[in-house]
């Protein structure tokens, strides 16, 4: 195999290595490939819990928010489940497989409570791009994401 090639990646007359299937050979080393999938899940989300009232008028045990988010990149979107009544919802939702070359131009991250009568309400917006360091690390906190989400917390996957 030779040393710089998308299966054997090694720079200067240093030993092969072969790539990982998301990765791509360039400069004599392994890096991800633009065009890889990755699959994103949000592990979990904070809400200031001074925000709102995000339900007035429920019964006690029903006025706290009741999130969701929503994630978008390179036309394609998915959203998690939704957390009933809580300022810390715990997701661990596969939201959408997306191209690495998308994520990194942009992704935007929509919090929304969850109300019985339409249109959600909007708890939280941001738009940023992820790095491909936060791909190979395998996890991204986006901290703040709009104006009453003090954080969203994300792992990825080669798919
Ligand atoms: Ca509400
Ligand atoms: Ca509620």
């Amino acid at each position: 195999m030779a040393g710089n090639t998308s299966q054997a990646c090694g720079g200067s007359g240093g030993p092969c290595t072969a790539c990982a299937t998301y990765q791509s050979c360039s400069g004599g080393k392994c890096n991800i490939d633009p065009n890889s999938d990755w699959k994103v899940t949000v592990v979990n989300a904070g809400v200031d819990p001074s925000s709102g009232p995000w339900d007035p008028g429920a019964p006690l045990t029903f006025v706290n928010p009741d999130p969701y988010v929503k994630v978008t990149s390179g036309g394609l979107s998915g959203e998690t489940g939704t957390e009933n009544d809580t300022f810390s919802p715990l997701f661990n939702d596969m939201v959408l497989t997306a191209k690495a070359k998308d994520l990194t131009t942009l992704v935007n991250i929509r919090t929304y409570d969850e109300d019985p009568i339409p249109p959600d309400q909007i708890m939280g917006d941001c738009s940023l791009p992820f790095t491909y360091g936060d791909l190979a690390a395998g996890t991204r906190t986006v901290a703040p994401c709009g104006a009453s989400v003090t954080a969203v917390n994300f792992t990825f996957a080669p798919k």
